[in-house]
């Protein structure tokens, strides 16, 4: 190991820089906002983090694949149905990559898409609200590593399979693998929200397939992805899967795929998948399982995926920004081999082909290679570009970044990672137009970088400036969750567009109170739904009798504040689940099911006002068959006293209710009859 990171002193870090220089670079000013938002993946923590650059502040954790107890995501009612698959409902998974949707190459703010690993899906999340808007799940996958990669107009994520499997799935021996397993490679329609969908599969051999990228320019309509194990080896992979020299890059024309797709050249192959939605007006997720799915080959379409040969185990595949270079990063391999769009195109026409496997011409490696890295180091994974000619490879076993050119192949500088970087990200540095300022690595190993913590240490992400012709470490910060990969985008994007609150006129929750008079309680049988409001700084109602020992109580709270920055919180004794954020015009629901008998507390857990404290309320709980009758101190609303009387309940006027300086910021019914 060139950098062997046993011998830093423990107290005198290597890598410290500490010049005034590199302080001023990453000081933003209290008050001033950051350059850049930063997105990166939390890998086994199955959310994203949101960081400001250059200061590596921590801005927003966003929870997509795993539940977030701190806001209610995938415990209240409404996010439940976002964490549903075919397999039930799953509380976790392992989150990778992230990819900005673009238009024309170029990063566009609208949305970014991230891969749940284990149980395969992708999820797209609002940059306006920095909510997971929507998942979906992969079917015919094995595990979802090699997604989500989108092409340059976001018309598909990609998302390659891992494992290879049997598809459809059967049971069948393991050492069947040769002949029983498969890999797919999916293409999500994505450029309308609320409608992803597998448009179609291709059908690939028994390998494991990797990272991808999507071409640009000239080669837009391609995708490369890498694959390794094309021994298809099932068992001590480590040392029989890097037996071959050369695995694959798989070019892909994913247009000719489409256009077989649509002129059906695909087969419906039955299969269950689901896909979550979260309704933009109600706020309700809602989940769809889908039923088939479309299948090609590389035989019923032909011509739309070729193996170009790269040493050896590759990881990473990349394309530089103006969609000529595809940049392989080999695990093992000595060297960085560099693939020509250009040669490719022309060897595919010469027909220069070394053999077929399985319907797909394997090209020559002479007739497409650019060129080739010479000393990148050992273990090159990813690379990204800065715009301005030159490639920066992450390289894991020496622990480097290390910059060369493109064209050349010449390497002009490299510098140590604290420790063993992963991916590393450049702003825009996958797209068309890098911004090639700073680099971002996303390291696996911590060591003596920050104040230890136990057995698990801070997770290390290391900043560098990369403006100048050296690279120049200027930044350590942690990150929660392990890093793979991240998205930089330029704050300027982004910022204007934020939804400050969601509107209370637009609500269309089915439990909405959009006022205090529309807060009520009911039973159907064991079920109680409460409707309740929440505004600086009450609940209405904020106590509740005639609940029993074993009801389900759901308790729909609408936050009625129309102001930003204002939720509220919710929270009672016992519940099982976790509290709720409420973001001002949004109605959540939170499940309780009491067990004893006893008079228990309900709070606000978000300081939202001087009298926040005063935020409270209480639920009497009685024996089963109580007579205690079910009442609520809300205001008597039209029509909700004669509902309340067919119940035979009596609704109570909590003295000053409605009234006094509080009531000033409720927003008053539109009259609309509440959907029922
Ligand atoms: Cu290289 Cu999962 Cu993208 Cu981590 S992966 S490093
Ligand atoms: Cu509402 Cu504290």
């Amino acid at each position: 190991m060139v950098y062997g990171f046993a011998c830093a002193p423990a107290n005198r870090p290597a890598g410290t820089v500490g010049s005034a220089d590199a302080a001023s670079k990453v000081y933003v000013a209290p008050g001033q906002h950051d350059e850049f938002y930063a997105f990166m993946s939390g890998g086994f923590n199955g959310q994203i983090g949101v960081y400001g650059l250059p200061s590596g502040r921590l801005l927003k954790i966003i929870p997509v694949f795993s539940q977030f107890p701190e806001n209610g995501w995938g415990y209240s009612e409404e996010t439940k149905p976002m964490l549903e698959t075919t397999f039930g409902n799953i509380p976790w998974d392992d989150l990778h990559h992230t990819a900005l949707s673009q238009t024309n190459g170029e990063d566009d703010g609208r949305w970014i898409f991230v891969n749940a690993n284990n149980t395969p899906r992708v999820a797209r999340v609002d940059l306006n609200t920095f909510e997971a808007s929507e998942i979906l799940q992969i079917p015919n996958s094995g595990g979802n590593h090699g997604s989500p990669f989108i092409t340059s107009n976001s018309e598909y994520v990609i998302a390659s399979t891992r494992f290879s499997v049997p598809i459809p799935q059967a049971d069948v021996p393991i050492a069947d693998y040769k002949k029983a397993f498969k890999g797919t490679i999916s293409f999500i329609a994505a450029n309308e929200p609320g409608k992803m969908d597998v448009a179609f599969q291709l059908l690939v051999p028994g390998y494991d397939y990797d990272l991808a990228r999507a071409g640009k320019g000239p080669s837009k309509d391609w995708v490369f992805l890498t694959s390794y194990n094309s021994e298809q080896a099932y068992e001590k992979l480590e040392i029989n899967a890097s037996k071959a020299d050369k695995d694959f890059i798989a070019a892909i024309n994913w247009k000719r795929l489409e256009t077989c797709a649509k002129t059906g050249k695909a087969e419906n192959w039955p299969v269950d998948y689901v896909h979550n939605v979260m309704d933009e007006f109600s706020r309700v997720a809602r989940s769809e399982t889908k039923k088939s799915v479309k299948m090609l080959t590389p035989q019923s379409c032909p011509n739309s995926i070729f193996f170009l040969p790269t040493p050896k185990s590759p990881h990473g595949a990349d394309v530089d920004p103006s969609g000529e270079y595809i940049v392989a990063g080999g695990k093992l391999a000595t060297v960085i081999p560099v693939h020509s769009f250009t040669k490719l195109q022309q060897a595919i026409k010469d027909q220069a082909f070394e053999t077929e496997i399985s319907g797909i011409p394997v090209l020559k490696y002479d007739a497409i290679l650019a060129g080739e890295v010479k000393d990148p180091g050992l273990g090159p994974l990813h690379t990204e570009f800065d715009g301005k000619g030159y490639a920066y490879t992450s390289v894991f076993i020496s622990s480097e970044i290390v910059k060369w050119k493109l064209g050349t192949w010449e390497v002009v500088d490299r510098t140590p990672t604290y420790y063993s970087v992963g991916h590393l990200m450049i702003p825009g540095g996958a797209t068309t137009k890098p911004s090639g300022k700073y680099a971002v690595a996303l390291n696996k190993i911590t060591k003596d970088r920050y104040l230890p913590t136990g057995p698990e240490l801070t997770q290390s992400a290391q900043l560098y400036d990369i403006s100048g012709e050296k690279m120049k470490l200027i930044l350590d910060f942690p990150t929660t969750g392990e890093p793979h990969y991240a998205n930089a985008i330029l704050a300027s994007k982004i910022e204007k567009q934020q939804k400050k609150y969601y509107s209370l006129a637009e609500n269309r929750h089915p439990q909405v109170a959009k006022a205090e008079r529309d807060a009520g309680i009911e039973r159907t049988g064991k079920v109680i739904h409460v409707r309740m409001t929440a505004i600086r700084s009450h609940f209405a109602p904020d106590n509740i009798e005639g609940v029993q020992v074993g009801d389900t109580v759901l308790f729909h709270i609408t936050n009625l504040e129309q102001d930003w920055d204002i939720p509220h919180g919710f929270a009672i004794q016992g519940a099982i689940n976790s509290e709720l954020l409420i973001m001002p015009g949004e109605t959540r629901t939170l499940k309780w099911i009491p067990r004893s008998i006893g008079v228990f507390p309900m709070y606000c857990t978000d300081f939202c006002s001087a009298l926040h404290q005063e935020m409270q309320g209480y639920v009497r709980v009685s024996p089963v068959g109580s007579s205690v009758p079910l009442t609520a101190n809300t205001l008597k609303a039209k029509g909700q006293v004669a509902r309340a009387a067919q119940r035979g309940i009596t609704l109570p006027t909590p003295p000053g209710a409605g009234t006094g300086p509080v009531d000033a910021h409720a927003v008053h019914t539109t009259g609309a009859p509440r959907p029922r």
